[in-house]
């Protein structure tokens, strides 16, 4: 069973998770305004995984005899600068999420609750691999720069993403 604290910031990050996969949408649309296909394809993934993300922490909390209950989902952009513009907003939400799992950890732990230090401990590997993707995607952005033959390469390769 889960204590009432722990339950509560498990749901709240359930609420992030679906944040994120709608700020990530709000991105997808950009991509799409932009005829980006394949950073759009990119983007898809990456909401489908959000969506993923939530729904493991939705059945561990009735996994460990909880509940959950669904809040409001914030209201998110479609409106960019440029490709970059995008996949730094979306580093630092990653960076937020790490801290935000971070935090779930800390209180895991004090609370000496095993599960869901075992949980949380795919969640911090995962936000290791966000984060890269993420940073590699800008490092391979700031090369191309403004060059329309660059971007158009980055733009496959990210359309090619499993
Ligand atoms: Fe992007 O890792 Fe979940 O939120």
């Amino acid at each position: 069973m889960l204590s009432k604290q722990m339950q509560q910031a498990l749901v709240e990050q359930i609420n992030k998770e679906f944040h994120s996969a709608y700020i990530y949408l709000g991105m997808e649309a950009y991509f799409e305004n932009e005829n980006y296909k394949g950073m759009s394809a990119w983007m898809n993934k990456q909401v489908k995984e959000e969506i993923s993300h939530a729904m493991k922490f939705f059945r561990y909390v009735y996994e460990r005899s909880g509940e959950v209950s669904l809040d409001t989902i914030e209201k998110v952009s479609v409106d960019y600068k440029n490709p970059l513009d995008v996949f730094k907003a979306g580093l630092e939400h990653e960076k937020f999420i790490t801290s935000s799992i971070h935090g779930l950890y800390d209180l895991a732990l004090a609370e000496k609750d095993y599960g869901t230090q075992e949980l949380l401990r795919w969640y911090i590997s995962e936000q290791v691999e966000e984060e890269a993707n993420f940073e590699y995607i800008i490092a391979m952005l700031e090369k191309s720069g403004d060059n329309p033959g660059g971007l158009m390469i980055l733009d496959e390769k990210l359309g090619a993403r499993e």
